[in-house]
């Protein structure tokens, strides 16, 4: 049977771990938290421990955590131990995104969902609100500029504009064009929000030094706006931006120049497409001897956290339970 819509189509490969189902059929908070991050983002065994970090920071705050992956043609929403750590140990796992979803559940074998199939999940679960690191966005040099356009755009963006799931992030990617990211998503409708700062969180760094398109004060103030965005049925997400714990930040300027280097390096290698990202994320790691893997670990951490203090205030501001 054909499905008539992705949460249709999704829902019959969805495979629900007990805490996941039982937080979801009492109308609990819930937290989705991908799993790309863990695959192609971070080496183990830090991988490992920010996806149990994070899993851990959810059930602080009183919400229940669902991390979403793929394996052997399932979509699992909620892993227990051991899938949790063959998912950070496997070699060779697949990269899910909206695009490549067919085709990573077909090959069989473990797959991390990107932003864009986390939210898939989420929504045909009925889960509202999403933790990641940083979302994808508009590559630098995607429209041209110093060469030619590579048009590397990614499917995280489209999926916001589609899909209505609140995401957590720590601001888009510090490797992407962060404005070009901002004006896309503007363009496509979907509300990019910072909490407790006027300013874009920059991933590994606090600041950016670009104004945010809107700011709320705090968790349960964004609860309140993801609730009213609920009911515009408006069909998209909204991203919502916390910056990364003081302690554990990198400064921007050693972000910035680490970054520079690893974007030139990308170029002269001439690295592209879904490869791009993972790779330059290595290479921060390795520029910045491992600093930049500190902040991305603690910045997942405390979006996690804050995803699931949103979540908690939500719950009862939508009384209306999925069935
Ligand atoms: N956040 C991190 N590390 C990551 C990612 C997010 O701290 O590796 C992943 C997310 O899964 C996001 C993906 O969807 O990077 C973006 O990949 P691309 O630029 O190829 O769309
Ligand atoms: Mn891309």
């Amino acid at each position: 049977m054909t499905a008539t819509s992705a949460a249709e189509g999704i829902a019959a490969f969805l495979d629900l771990s007990g805490p996941v189902a039982d937080a979801l059929a009492s109308g609990g908070p819930v937290v989705a938290l991908e799993s790309t991050l863990v695959t192609h983002g971070l080496p183990y065994p830090a991988n490992l421990e920010v996806a149990r970090a994070a899993e851990e920071a959810v059930r602080a705050e009183g919400a229940t955590p669902a991390t979403v992956a793929i394996r052997d043609g399932r979509v699992l929403v909620g892993l227990g131990p051991t899938e949790m750590e063959s998912l950070a140990t496997v070699r060779g796992a697949r990269k899910a995104s909206r695009p490549t979803l067919a085709a990573s559940l077909v090959a069989g074998g473990w797959a991390g969902t990107t932003v864009s199939a986390t939210m898939l999940a989420a929504a045909a679960a009925g889960i509202r609100l999403f933790a990641t690191g940083g979302i994808g966005g508009v590559h630098r040099g995607a429209f041209g500029g110093a060469g030619e356009a590579t048009l590397d755009v990614s499917s995280d963006l489209g999926e916001l504009a589609r899909t209505p799931v609140a995401v957590v992030c720590a601001g888009p990617k510090a490797i992407l064009d962060v404005p070009l990211t901002l004006e896309y998503l503007e363009t496509q409708g979907v509300p990019v929000v910072a909490i407790g700062t006027d300013e874009m969180p920059g991933f590994y760094s606090r600041r950016s030094g670009i104004p945010a398109p809107a700011s709320v004060a705090d968790e349960a103030e964004a609860a309140r706006l993801v609730a009213a965005h609920d009911r515009l049925g408006l069909g998209s997400g909204v991203l919502l931006c916390a910056p990364v714990p003081a302690a554990d930040e990198l400064p921007l300027e050693v972000a910035r120049a680490a970054i520079a280097r690893a974007t030139a390096e990308a170029d002269a290698a001439g690295v592209h497409g879904p490869a791009l990202t993972p790779w330059l994320l290595a290479r921060v790691a390795a520029i910045t001897d491992g600093a930049s893997i500190r902040a991305n670990t603690a910045l997942i951490v405390n979006d996690a956290r804050v995803a699931a203090r949103i979540a908690v205030a939500l719950a009862p501001l939508r009384p209306e339970v999925r069935s």
